[in-house]
């Protein structure tokens, strides 16, 4: 039975969760690291993952249960490799999974896969999502039945390259003291295979109103969003990347601009951080992963959860996740 900050399973490495309550349970959508040996380097060549397996939870006190396999990249025509983080969502009766992969170009794409099950296994469409581009999509289904993606994910993750809105393999990032890149939201189609609207950037300022810059690195954004909605507000949270913690701003609108306001997960072991905040029977809980399992490989990740509380004026109590209570 997995404790609070242990490893939801240990027979496999996982990582990139998203957790969601789907027929009363929890589900948690990770990617699933390979155990095998590969050369580290800033384009995340080391991330070499090429299925799915989805997890859950009859209640955080529950044993974890691996349902196996629910999607293999050799069956998904448009990708090649690169199998990262994914999502999911429900809607129509029919629960979709997002996943990004590289496309047979060598760019990451967002592709989608269905299933009359949570556990799946999924189907694929045949190609990707028209017009999406980048990483880690995160989809949020509003109070008002519409549905947001959020994705997008710096160095690997290209989002530099396409700031003119098509793919410029040489492009940089802006410089230190211009606007950092925001994360991408497109709102979904009604049947979540398209988007209904263009993507378009997302804006995080800071206390005074100010876009956070490039430069700094301890709140820009990096890869790996989140939404969630709590007392009527949308929170935003994301990795910071190169200074590995788990950060989060808040707005009065699913699209922003959102003002930064703090950190949820100090550094864990490994480079990466990535998470998903899920309400459990009047609980709140922080998926998240880290390489303690495999003593610190960075592509060899686990997933763990822990309880996530908000302070009275919505803000929430930063997690040290190495702290014994
Ligand atoms: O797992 C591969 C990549 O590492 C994810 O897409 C990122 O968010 C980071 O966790």
């Amino acid at each position: 039975m997995p404790k609070q900050n242990e490893p939801l399973v240990t027979h496999i490495y996982t990582a990139d969760p998203s957790a969601h309550v789907f027929e009363g349970k929890i589900y948690v959508y990770p990617s699933h690291d390979l155990d095998h040996e590969k050369q580290s380097n800033d384009n995340g060549d080391q991330y070499d993952m090429e299925d799915y397996h989805v997890l859950s939870m009859d209640n955080p006190d529950a044993p974890c249960v691996d349902h196996g396999q629910a999607l293999h990249i050799k069956d998904v025509p448009w990708a090649k490799q690169q199998m990262w983080a994914p999502d999911a969502a429900f809607k129509n009766n029919t629960y979709y999974l997002f996943f990004p992969a590289r496309d047979h170009d060598n760019i990451f794409r967002i592709g989608v896969a269905t299933s009359a099950s949570p556990a799946g296994p999924f189907t694929p469409e045949p190609s990707y999502i028209p017009g999406s581009f980048s990483i880690d999509p995160a989809v949020f289904i509003d109070s008002d039945n519409r549905a947001y993606m959020y994705f997008g994910g710096l160095w690997g993750g290209q989002l530099e390259k396409w700031q003119t809105g098509s793919f410029v393999p040489e492009a940089e990032g802006p410089a230190a003291d211009a606007p950092a890149l925001g994360p991408i939201v497109a709102e979904l189609s009604e049947d979540m295979l398209t988007f209904k609207t263009a993507p378009q950037e997302i804006s995080i300022v800071d206390e005074n109103g100010q876009p956070l810059l490039a430069g700094d690195e301890e709140r820009r954004y990096f890869e790996g969003p989140w939404m969630h909605t709590y007392n009527g507000r949308y929170y935003l949270s994301y990795s910071t990347g190169s200074t590995h913690k788990l950060v989060y701003a808040v707005s009065e609108s699913p699209t922003g601009p959102f003002t930064f306001k703090g950190t949820i997960l100090t550094p864990v072991i490994g480079w990466t951080t990535h998470h998903s905040i899920v309400e459990f029977d009047g609980k709140w809980y922080l998926f998240y992963h880290d390489s303690s399992l495999s003593g610190g490989a960075d592509n060899k990740r686990s997933v763990k959860f822990t309880e996530l509380k908000y302070n009275e004026d919505g803000t929430i109590v930063t997690i040290h996740p190495y702290d014994k209570a």
